[in-house]
């Protein structure tokens, strides 16, 4: 029998990262509550919640008998400011500010590679980038990734909360593209990560890289380590289905090759 642990409450457990965490850790022993938008998806978690992280009132639902919150909801990719700061921002101050009045003692956040995504590829070639850097957001979604590590470590000082936002680098079934051999988190790795952050005894108020133990890896994993994380992919299998896909060798001055964000540094999103 395995063993069993508390109840998970997954915001944005539909989407991609949603999906792959509230199987995986379903099936390491937590009681999953599904939070999103939609009717509960197939295969669905024990529990589940429709509703949005604007709606304080869904939350304070959703966040009853809670041991840990995986705060994922929000939108995935950059987007007009207006946008970004209701979902995104507001949102995410909604999701932590209800966790604490819940007393629920544990919040994990997806934060992004992107809120660093304008260091370049030749400042950690040396050596792999460690988290206490200055915040370098390549897009208003970075900008709000840089907000959710701001108000986590708020929250965490002022009211306790034992955080940690998770820079997740990129997170599918396989690396898509040159720049995912570097940044890839597998979906087992994932689970590996969010399971022991939320397990942790010690765990109080980190921020940390998502990533697998890819054979070029531009982050430290040094604390994610250190709290219990032991990566077990890498994307250097994938290597060579890549590069026979890639037609011509990067130009290192191209922005989606020079800088850690990649294509995020020049997309600017269409007028509605
Ligand atoms: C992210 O933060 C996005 O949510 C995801 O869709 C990927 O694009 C990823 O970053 C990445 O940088 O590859």
């Amino acid at each position: 029998m395995a063993e069993t642990y508390g109840r998970m409450l997954i915001t944005g457990a539909a989407g991609g990262v949603g999906t792959f965490l509230r199987t995986g850790l379903a099936e390491l022993g937590w009681t999953v509550r599904g939070f999103d938008l939609t009717t509960p998806p197939e295969p669905g978690p024990v529990e589940w919640i429709a509703g949005d992280i604007g709606d304080p009132a869904a939350l304070d639902a959703a966040m009853r008998d809670v041991d840990v919150v995986i705060h994922l909801a929000g939108i995935p990719g950059e987007d007009r400011f207006e946008r970004i700061l209701k979902t995104n921002i507001d949102g995410t101050y909604q999701v932590f500010d209800a966790a604490v009045r819940a007393g629920v003692p544990r919040v994990l956040a997806a934060s992004s590679n992107h809120a660093v995504g304008y260091y370049e590829r030749a400042d950690f070639l040396e050596a792999p980038i460690g988290v206490d850097i200055r915040p370098r957001p390549d897009t208003y979604y970075g900008v709000s990734k840089v907000f959710m590590e701001a108000i986590g470590s708020f929250y965490a000082d002022r009211h306790g909360l034992r955080v940690a936002c998770v820079r997740i680098g990129s997170c599918f079934q396989e690396p898509r593209s040159r720049r995912m051999l570097d940044t890839w988190l597998s979906p087992a790795d994932a689970v590996r990560l969010f399971h022991a952050l939320a397990t942790a005894p010690d765990l109080r108020n980190e921020v940390v890289y998502g990533i697998s133990a890819n054979k070029t890896a531009w982050w430290d994993l040094e604390n994610a380590r250190r709290l219990g994380y032991e990566p077990r992919d890498d994307s250097d299998v994938f290597a060579e289905k890549i590069e026979a896909r890639a037609d011509e060798e990067p130009d290192p001055e191209s922005p989606s090759f020079k800088y850690l964000g990649g294509d995020f540094t020049t997309f600017v999103p269409p007028e509605e």
